[in-house]
């Protein structure tokens, strides 16, 4: 008896063990299905969108340099989600390109095909010397966010950022725009700054490293409601880092708060803010 005890309970564990073995395996092939499935949609995803840049990109623009970030909403209320297609121009001596394009559109169906929602030119509108003024040197395709309702008419704001140059990203630095995408026009247009002199101008901004004179300069940009009064600002931080002679220690340091308020229209410079303490406004911490 203690024999066949023992044998039921054998058979018992082994199914246990079997039953347990069909769960876990089931689990794992069950796992692998559905990870390379998602891996095959994705790399499926990425090839239609390789289709869609393809079709969509004016005469000009790189396709091997196309960024896209596809829109967490759907903007136009048409079902489908939107993906933001940025590229540029060839690069000249490699370093820069002179133009960037950026476009929002949904993707209808797999061969790629396409409704354009709106697209943008950086440069539209502007003289040559202008370009120079607002650093539109691309050292790659810019990256785009959704950032916040800004101007507060019903859509969100995006956010630009691309290295000005493609050899030397950290030495000089990225640009940084506010966009405003108007739905009801389709038009997408550069936020305004006034800026301290009282001059209005596109909201662009240099962000990066510099270095000249034994100092450093860093700059720093960044948005938020510092004030938490409901309107959003436009932080630019400088710093600056003198170093000594000669064994190049920091012995001086100093730093600079530019604040551009939205006043309903534009991002406008104000004193208050700027040489108020930013280091106690919550969220910032010096030299971020
Ligand atoms: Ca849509
Ligand atoms: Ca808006
Ligand atoms: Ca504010």
């Amino acid at each position: 008896m203690p024999f066949i005890t023992q044998g039921k309970t054998n058979i018992k564990y082994i199914l246990i063990v079997v039953v347990l073995a069909v769960i876990a395996g089931g689990g794992i092939l069950g796992y692998q299905y559905w990870w390379i499935g998602k891996e095959n949609k994705e790399q499926g995803e990425t090839e239609v969108i390789d289709k869609m840049i393809n079709k969509l990109l004016p005469a000009g623009f790189e396709k091997w340099a196309a960024e896209y970030s596809n829109y967490s909403a759907d903007l136009n209320e048409d079902n489908l989600q939107e993906i933001i297609i940025t590229s540029i121009y060839p690069m000249v001596k490699e370093s820069w390109s002179e133009r960037a394009y950026l476009v929002i559109a949904t993707l209808l169906n797999e061969k790629g095909d396409y409704k354009k929602i709106a697209d943008f030119y950086f440069d539209q509108g502007m003289t040559k010397d202008e370009k120079e003024i607002f650093n539109l040197r691309f050292g790659g395709a810019p990256t785009v966010s959704v950032e916040t309702d800004i101007n507060d008419d019903g859509w969100k704001e995006m956010g630009a950022s691309w290295p000005l140059s493609a050899v030397d990203p950290m030495g000089s630095g990225r640009g940084h725009a506010f966009l405003s995408l108007d739905l009801s026009t389709r038009e997408i247009n550069y936020l305004k700054i006034r800026n301290k002199e009282g001059e209005i101008a596109p909201a662009i901004f240099k962000a990066g490293f510099d270095y000249s004179e034994n100092t450093y300069l860093t700059t720093n940009i960044k948005t938020s409601d510092i004030d938490k009064n409901g309107k959003w600002e436009v932080i630019e931080i400088n710093q600056w880092q003198k170093l000594s002679e000669p064994d190049k220690k920091i012995k001086e340091e100093s730093w600079e708060a530019n604040v551009y308020e939205w006043d309903g229209s534009l991002f406008s410079y104000n004193r208050e803010l700027s040489s108020s303490g930013l280091g106690v406004w919550p969220g910032w911490e010096h030299g971020e």
